[in-house]
């Protein structure tokens, strides 16, 4: 087993779309291990984006995150990464498969509706931004 980050995006939430869309990550054989919801501040939005910075995207990107409230979570599963990658679908709803929760309930390439870790690297990174290790540790079982 192995886990990952989600974060249900600021439109899905608005949109009402949070319970469909955990619904659709359980069904898909995933266990909530963590989740709460926050509102990032820019500061936090632009450091969790980082790798983006400089790209045409950047600011829109950074205002979209914290445009209002987000659902962090962290998902476990066998190849958590590589599996949640798959279920949610390509960054552009209009090129994702069918079945998947961005084209489902995503709204455009930016407003997307949901991020995931794109590596176990990343993913250790960003369970830790939303979670201290405490929560992390408290998890087993
Ligand atoms: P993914 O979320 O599928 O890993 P990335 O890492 O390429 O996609 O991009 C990170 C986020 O930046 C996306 N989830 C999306 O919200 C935003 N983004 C990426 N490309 C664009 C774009 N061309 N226009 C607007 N927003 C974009």
């Amino acid at each position: 087993m192995s886990r990952t980050l989600a974060i249900i995006k600021p439109d899905a939430v608005a949109s009402g779309k949070a319970g469909k869309i955990l619904a659709h990550l359980e069904d898909a054989g995933f266990t909530v291990r963590a989740l709460r919801m926050t509102r990032l501040t820019r500061a936090q939005a632009g450091a969790f984006y980082a790798v983006h910075q400089g790209r045409p995207f950047y600011d829109e990107l950074v205002e979209f995150m914290t445009s209002g409230p987000v659902i962090p979570m962290i998902l476990e599963a066998e190849d958590a990464v590589t599996r949640l990658r798959e279920v949610i679908g390509a960054t552009d709803p209009a090129e994702a498969a069918e079945g998947t929760v961005r084209r489902l309930y995503a709204e455009s390439k930016g407003r997307n509706a949901i991020h995931a870790s794109d590596s176990d690297e990343n993913a250790a990174v960003e369970m830790a931004f939303f979670f201290s290790r405490h929560e992390q540790l408290g998890l087993e079982g």
